[in-house]
């Protein structure tokens, strides 16, 4: 019976693998880098996206939105021009590639330069789950505290970039930028470490750039073309 369980185990962690694998692999046959945003509820996913689409380009981007309950978080995403999708994940703590690839399904990847997975909100359980993204772009709020890269460090490795959020509420909370940076270099010294604060729209250029150079590295090999800017 212990081996029975142990197999079924086995093979959930094995499909899971191969989902992720074939999202990844339909999103490079369309040549769309898949961007996965993690951090605590409430760090400011949602807000940081209604930001970065129109800088992007809304209508060369979507998003895949995780929660619970609820298509609240679509809702503030649409209307910007980017195809966005709500996915609902009943009592999961995080979304699965099973999910994302449900997601793709519902999307039109012809002339998409970015796929957004917004996960649900949650420090620890997303970290453990490819989706089948690219890299990983990691939240950080002042108001949760300085001392989180320290705690919740599976998250922060597995970062391709950092975002310090509600830095308009830094010097109020008492946010100290060095403790994040101290333990940053314990955990995770090669993402850069951007400020932001989203909701007044400060600090999201230099991510937008960021981020289309990593969706022009993806032209690269071939000699490349230019990536297009957000006015056409
Ligand atoms: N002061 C301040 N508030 C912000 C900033 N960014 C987001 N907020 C607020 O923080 C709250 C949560 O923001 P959301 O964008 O919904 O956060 P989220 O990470 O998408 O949340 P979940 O999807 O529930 O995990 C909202 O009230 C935002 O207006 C910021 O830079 N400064
Ligand atoms: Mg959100």
């Amino acid at each position: 019976v212990n081996v029975r369980k142990i197999q079924v185990v086995q093979n959930v962690l094995e499909s899971s693998e191969a989902l992720a694998g074939e999202n990844r692999r339909r999103m490079d046959e369309a040549n769309v880098l898949c961007v996965n945003l993690l951090s605590a509820p409430g760090s400011g996913k949602t807000t940081l996206l209604q930001q970065l689409l129109p800088s992007l380009g809304a209508r060369r981007c979507a998003v895949l939105v995780g929660d619970l309950q609820t298509s609240r978080d679509a809702e503030r995403l649409d209307g910007l021009g980017a195809q966005v999708v709500q996915i609902n994940t009943g009592r999961g703590c995080h979304l699965s590639p099973g999910e994302v690839a449900r997601g793709l399904a519902a999307l039109d990847l012809a002339g998409l330069s970015f796929v957004f997975v917004e996960n649900v909100g949650n420090m620890v359980c997303p970290a453990a789950f490819d989706l089948g993204e690219h890299l990983r772009v990691v939240l950080l709020s002042t108001p949760e505290g300085d001392d989180k890269v320290a705690k919740y460090p599976t998250l922060f490795q597995s970062a391709a970039a950092i975002v310090l959020n509600k830095t308009d509420l830094a010097e109020l909370l008492g946010f100290r930028r060095e403790q994040v940076r101290e333990d940053l270099a314990q955990v995770n010294t090669a993402a850069p470490l951007f400020e932001t604060a989203a909701r007044e729209g400060q600090g999201i250029e230099a991510l937008a750039e960021w981020l289309r150079q990593k969706r022009g590295a993806k032209d690269a090999p071939e000699g490349g073309m230019p990536e297009p800017n957000a006015e056409n």
